[in-house]
């Protein structure tokens, strides 16, 4: 067995100090050490674990993914559609229940079989975890030159390869809505392209505009195509993960995740991660058009989910229903006066522009670019 402590201390001599995913016994004295001695953000899921990492990553902190064989699955999406083309070097360790010859429950048979082969078919490149601590330094190192040149990496842990860590007394923080505003008036179902002006109308030399994936980040990039915006291409239902593993790691930048509702739905529980940590510099923007527009027009659900309550609900420290776009201005500029983590909610009309572009930047490049900004 390795000694964790030790195993942790080495981690954090390599510069990895973030930790966040979901826990799996296996990993249970890994993610003990990461709680006693280190940041880790606990996860809903792990798709939500990977982005909050990879926000975190471009902000400049080295950070580590936690999560069971099971939830690799969950984490498929990001890995594939955010990792992978924007070039994002998280380090991952994932557990290997149903290990083939070992007696586990029958969930865990088929993943057991294919865990290291899912990985590879994602193209990660991954070590199984050596049970002693002079092969798995040298693993370590190995896996360090791999994430230097922009990959992740993965080590998948056996069953008893870390020694036990006692959980010391966990922190919980009651995180408290301050401010809730329901719908007051008819609303005004502006364009998307109207709300994006506006809100891009505000931006300053801090802020970075994180859009999520289909129209919105196309849209956003017709407005203005500048270093300090992402267009989330993929990883649907992950804009606001990426961006409060952001704003943890840039405190002095105001980010703002522009969402749609297709995508909140998808990754819902992201709003408790969201609240739960409360950025004071992360404002949360969900333009709802009842629908799938990007892929059609198909409605989604929304119109029955009351998202300014859930969002309140989940600690959001101001949630509040838009209802046109001079009050988008009015509470964008509130937010950036107040500092504290906001939702805002806004209807807009369905349908895009005619012939909307497409970022002709390769993700990984809009990704340097925004590295860049946020160094310099
Ligand atoms: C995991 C995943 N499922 C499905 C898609 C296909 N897809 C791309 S954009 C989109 C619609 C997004 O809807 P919404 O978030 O409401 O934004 P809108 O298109 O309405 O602006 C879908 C379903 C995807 N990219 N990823």
């Amino acid at each position: 067995m390795i000694n964790t402590e030790l195993f942790g201390g080495y981690l954090k001599n390599f510069g990895f100090n973030l930790f966040t995913g979901v826990p799996c016994s296996f990993l249970k004295p890994l993610i003990n050490f990461a709680i006693n001695e280190c940041e880790y953000i606990p996860a809903v899921n792990e798709g939500e674990a990977v982005a909050i990492s990879a926000g975190a990553r471009i902000g400049g902190r080295k950070s580590v993914v936690l999560m069971q064989n099971s939830g690799l699955t969950n984490a498929s999406s990001p890995l594939t559609s955010l990792i992978q083309p924007f070039r994002i070097p998280i380090l991952g360790f994932v557990s290997l229940r149903g290990e083939p010859g070992l007696m586990d429950e029958p969930q865990h048979e088929i993943m057991g079989e294919i865990t290291g082969e899912l990985l590879s078919l994602m193209k990660v490149k991954w070590e199984y975890l050596a049970n002693e601590m002079e092969e798995a330094l040298k693993q370590l190192q190995r896996a360090t030159i791999i994430l230097e040149n922009n990959q992740p990496f993965f080590f998948i842990v056996k069953k008893n390869t870390f020694a036990n860590v006692n959980l010391q007394k966990q922190m919980k923080i009651a995180t408290k809505n301050q401010c809730k505003m329901g719908k007051k008036a008819e609303d005004q179902f502006p364009t998307r392209m109207e709300a994006l002006n506006r809100i891009n109308a505000l931006k300053g030399e801090n802020t970075i505009q994180l859009a999520t994936t289909g129209k919105t980040g196309r849209e956003l990039y017709e407005i203005e195509d500048v270093p300090n915006n992402f267009y989330m291409v993929g990883s649907m239902g992950c804009i606001s993960s990426l961006g409060l593993g952001l704003s943890i790691t840039k405190k002095e930048k105001e980010i703002i995740a522009i969402d749609g509702d297709g995508a909140l739905l998808m990754r819902m529980g992201s709003l408790a991660t969201n609240g739960y940590q409360n950025p004071k510099n992360l404002l949360h923007i969900l333009l709802d058009n009842g629908s799938h527009d990007s892929t059609g027009g198909q409605a989604t659900v929304s119109h029955n989910v009351d998202f300014v309550g859930i969002a309140a609900c989940s600690g959001y420290a101001n949630a509040i229903y838009v209802h046109n776009l001079d009050e988008l201005t009015q509470y964008i500029q509130a937010w950036k006066q107040e500092q504290k983590l906001t939702f805002l909610y806004i209807k807009i009309a369905k349908g895009s522009m005619n012939g909307v572009g497409r970022p002709k930047e390769k993700p990984f490049e809009v990704k340097e670019r925004l590295q860049v900004f946020l160094n310099d």
